[in-house]
């Protein structure tokens, strides 16, 4: 089952990486604000990922970000999106994958992400280990804030968050920090986790698309997954994934974190 994942991680890529090279403005639309896009190309990688998974698991269920719920009833279901990272793959920018991820019960359990200008691919199997092309991956040992690189992302905004949003934990973490990145992709930012490569990673609003694959390839490799309140509701409570170590110093920027399901 993984290697077909990844085997179709890297065609469905390949298939982006194409898209986006001829990629025009009339094909870059609007969902639920100005800010929130999405692409022909989101759309035809999705529709494709679809058929590959329903013609080889028939008897699972799918979550597609663009396409919604499809196959049957099951407590499998794969969980897609065709393009993380949409809105800087709508400008020709690097900073995107594809992220295909299994949830057996709510639970991550295999999953695997392709960036394809890089041609890296992340991938993870429960109780089986982390990997990038076929490297064993481990998170850092980093345990002083000072020597850390965070990153995190403004989905709150685009969802046009007035009041409780991101930049006030931004304003508390940035100061405090080796550094502070925004990349735009959180199944990459979670790679990255994994990789060893950065140290936290948190975001307000993320969707279970989002996040399926780069999951489970985070704790495999080490990370530690909460939401912001050190629980496992996440990501409709916050998310929050880190090497471990810096894990209880950064739940403390949240200790008034409101819940404000909207
Ligand atoms: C994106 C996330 C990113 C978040 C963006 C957006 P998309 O997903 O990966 O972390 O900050 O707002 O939600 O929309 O590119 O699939």
């Amino acid at each position: 089952m993984l290697e077909y994942i990844k085997n179709l991680a890297v065609a469905a890529g390949k298939l982006a990486l194409a898209e986006q090279a001829v990629l025009s403005a009339d094909a870059v639309h609007t969902k639920a604000t100005a800010k929130d896009i999405v692409t022909d190309a989101d759309r035809k990688v999705e529709d494709f990922i679809v058929t590959m998974l329903k013609r080889e698991f028939p008897d699972f269920a799918i979550f597609g970000e663009e396409s919604g719920k499809s196959g049957h009833e099951s407590d499998y279901c794969w969980v897609i999106d065709p393009i993380d990272g949409t809105a800087g793959f709508a400008r020709k920018l690097p900073n995107w994958c594809v992220s295909i991820g299994l949830v057996h019960k709510g639970e991550s359990i295999l999953g695997a992400i392709y960036a394809p200008v890089k041609n890296e691919l992340y991938y993870a199997e429960k109780g089986k280990g982390s990997f990038l092309n076929g490297i064993r991956m481990h998170v850092s040992s980093v345990s002083d804030l000072e020597s850390s690189i965070v990153v995190t992302g403004l989905g709150c905004l685009r969802a046009n968050w007035k009041e409780e949003n991101n930049l006030k934990y931004i304003s508390r973490i940035a100061p405090l920090v080796g550094d502070l990145r925004k990349y735009g992709s959180a199944a990459l930012d979670c790679c990255r986790i994994a990789h060893g490569v950065l140290d936290a990673y948190w975001e307000l609003l993320l969707q279970p698309y989002d996040i399926a694959a780069g999951d489970i390839i985070a704790r495999e490799a080490g990370a530690v997954i909460t939401d912001f309140y050190g629980g496992s509701d996440y990501p409709a409570r916050g998310f929050l994934c880190t090497n471990g170590a810096l894990h209880r110093t950064m739940l403390e920027f949240f200790s008034d974190y409101q819940d404000l399901r909207r």
